[in-house]
């Protein structure tokens, strides 16, 4: 069947849909308008590879996020030349250049579809949750102390997003442990607060809870909690150490607490709602980042389209307190500040930074920062003029933002931008620094330009005047063609080396690249067919205490 039809039909629809109070996209399937002919096996093919590859930033429903609306009427207005152009080269305010990852034919297909209206998603409920869970290995049949040799406070649990594992690498002897198989185009990992469970979650909503104490670390239980997520964390308060687990998905929109140590499902929450700015209904304000308050038995969960930071009391469950802050849209990652007391994470298309007070439960401040701030959790150090801050980086320009958080020794310069540095470019994802160290590492994977992806900026901390030294990561990993994008610089538990992904075609060769903090110099280049396009790297020791 051919999709597409005349554009007073379409119109009909549409009138006769809101009439009905259903948006069309629920009455959806058939092409509207003017909208380019495509046949079912095009449309359902394009379909997933705009869930794979666009919905992230750009919504289920296509009303935009980090990425810009994509609904019809828009596309039907640009056309499929224009829609063409841009999904190929991308831009410099973030959008990838796809033109190196899909063929001709599908970026041609995707334009094509951009101008249909988009398909509503299934719902994923308790019965669908449930039946997806699964404990492989019995809590009463786990061992009762670590039976392995490794450093574990040094392993790193690298994510391979094409091949839907992570790789646990020893940190000490740069050797691979294991390889596990996990969701697909797997995201983060996150660690248990006493750092024995690893956490893992795919884009398809699977998490993986990984016991590190095994012989051989494997998964104990797994579980699908949405359609398509990106959030996982665990409970971290004294007294509620280990004990539950929550998954944030962006379809449906929702997040999900569970036994820490099981997985085992026990309470679903919507988070369809109203934004904090227009106080307007939002059909998909998908989960973002999601911490563990270290100030009371909560988890702080951010809901990205409608700009609400939530406090989640898992003290009851069954009696559920969940208190709103109004942030602003749209949210999207964050980390602590060095005291673990403020929360700060980025309205990205708003450009902010929403600080958060986890211990008396309330926003503190709406910081202006550069264009779309992407901060990863940021990192915090100590500006020798300012004080302790907190830095971010941004997705749409150059700059570095600083901002002051100590409110007790420095109260002028808390919750401002006290500083601001000028990296090598837009397109930066992760910031990365260490108490220990006196560097600041920021990437800049998706800027359009390669010498400046496939390099990293390192500021020296002391003299933050200086400009950035630029260290050509990629071509220290040697590994052919390639995009080869330097992304998430990690450190190592003692802070002494940082670790920096080479993230390359799934058919192409990865490196991880590891530099000597102090010197700058190059240690070592890991490689391995097995690391398939490493992205994120998870120190066992930092993630658990929260420490970047
Ligand atoms: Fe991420 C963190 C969402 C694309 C690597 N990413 C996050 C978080 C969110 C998010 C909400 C915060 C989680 C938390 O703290 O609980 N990421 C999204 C998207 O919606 C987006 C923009 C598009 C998509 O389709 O998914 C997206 N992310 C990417 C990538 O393309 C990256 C670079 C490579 C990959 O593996 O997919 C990527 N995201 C990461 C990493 C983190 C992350 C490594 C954790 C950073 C940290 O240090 O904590």
């Amino acid at each position: 069947m051919r999709r597409g039809m005349p554009k007073a039909i379409a119109m009909l629809g549409a009138v006769y849909a809101l009439s009905l109070g259903v948006s069309m996209a629920a009455a959806a399937g058939p092409a509207v308008g003017q909208a380019p002919v495509l046949t079912d096996e095009e449309f359902n093919t394009a379909k997933q590879i705009y869930f794979e590859r666009c919905a992230g930033c750009h919504g289920v429903l296509r009303k935009g996020a980090t990425g810009k609306p994509l609904t019809i009427d828009l596309t039907l207005k640009l056309g499929t030349d224009y829609l063409k152009e841009f999904i190929t080269y991308g831009s410099a305010a973030g959008m990838p250049n796809w033109g190196g990852t899909l063929s001709e034919k599908e970026i041609d297909m995707l334009s094509r579809y951009l101008q249909h209206i988009p398909p509503t998603p299934l719902s994923f409920g308790m019965k669908e949750i449930k039946g997806s869970w699964k404990v492989l290995v019995p809590v009463d049949k786990r061992p009762g102390k670590q039976l392995n040799h490794f450093n574990l406070a040094n392993l790193f649990s690298v994510i391979l997003r094409d091949s839907g594992q992570v790789a646990l690498i020893d940190g000490d002897s740069k050797k691979i442990v294991s390889i596990i198989k996990t969701g697909f185009a797997v995201h983060i990992s996150r660690l248990s607060s006493s750092g024995r469970y690893l956490f893992v979650i795919g884009r398809d909503g699977k998490i993986n809870l990984i016991d590190l104490w095994m012989e051989k670390p494997d998964t104990v239980a797994e579980i699908k909690i949405g359609l398509e997520a990106r959030s996982v964390e665990s409970s971290k308060y004294k007294g509620w150490e280990d004990k539950y687990a929550i998954g944030g998905s962006y379809w449906p929109p929702q997040f999900v607490i569970m036994e820490g140590n099981t997985l085992e499902p026990l309470k679903i929450v919507s988070t369809r709602g109203n934004t904090a700015d227009g106080q307007e209904f939002h059909p998909e304000p998908r989960v973002a980042a999601i911490v563990a308050s270290h100030a009371h038995p909560e988890f702080i969960v951010n809901v990205k389209e409608s700009g609400q930071v939530l406090l989640v009391d898992y003290s009851d469950l069954n009696n559920l307190s969940v208190t709103s802050i109004a942030a602003a849209p749209f949210l999207h990652d964050g980390g602590w500040d060095a005291s673990h007391r403020y929360f700060l994470t980025a309205a990205n298309k708003s450009n902010k930074v929403a600080v958060i007070d986890a211990k008396n439960r309330k926003l503190v401040k709406l910081v202006e920062v550069g264009a779309i701030p992407h901060p990863g959790r940021g990192a915090n150090f100590i500006d020798p003029q300012f004080g302790p801050v907190w830095a971010t980086s941004h997705l749409g320009d150059a700059s570095i933002s600083l901002i002051g958080t100590d409110p007790d020794k420095y109260p002028e310069q808390a919750w401002q931008v006290v500083r601001t540095l000028q990296g090598a470019g837009g397109g930066s994802l992760f910031i990365k620094t260490h108490p220990k160290s006196k560097n600041l590492w920021v990437d800049a994977a998706l800027n359009p330009e390669s010498k400046i992806s496939q390099s990293i900026a390192v500021f020296d901390l002391n003299h933050l005047n200086k400009k950035f030294e630029l260290l050509p990561i990629a071509e220290w990993a040697d590994l052919g063609e390639g995009v080869k994008r330097v992304v998430h610089p990690e450190y190592n538990a003692d802070g002494s080396e940082v670790w920096f992904s080479v993230w390359n075609g799934k058919d192409q060769k990865s490196a991880i690249v590891v530099v000597d903090d102090k010197s700058r110099k190059l240690k070592t280049v890991i490689k391995d067919d097995k690391l398939i396009t490493p992205t994120g790297k998870f120190n066992v020791s930092n993630t658990q205490k929260d420490i970047y």
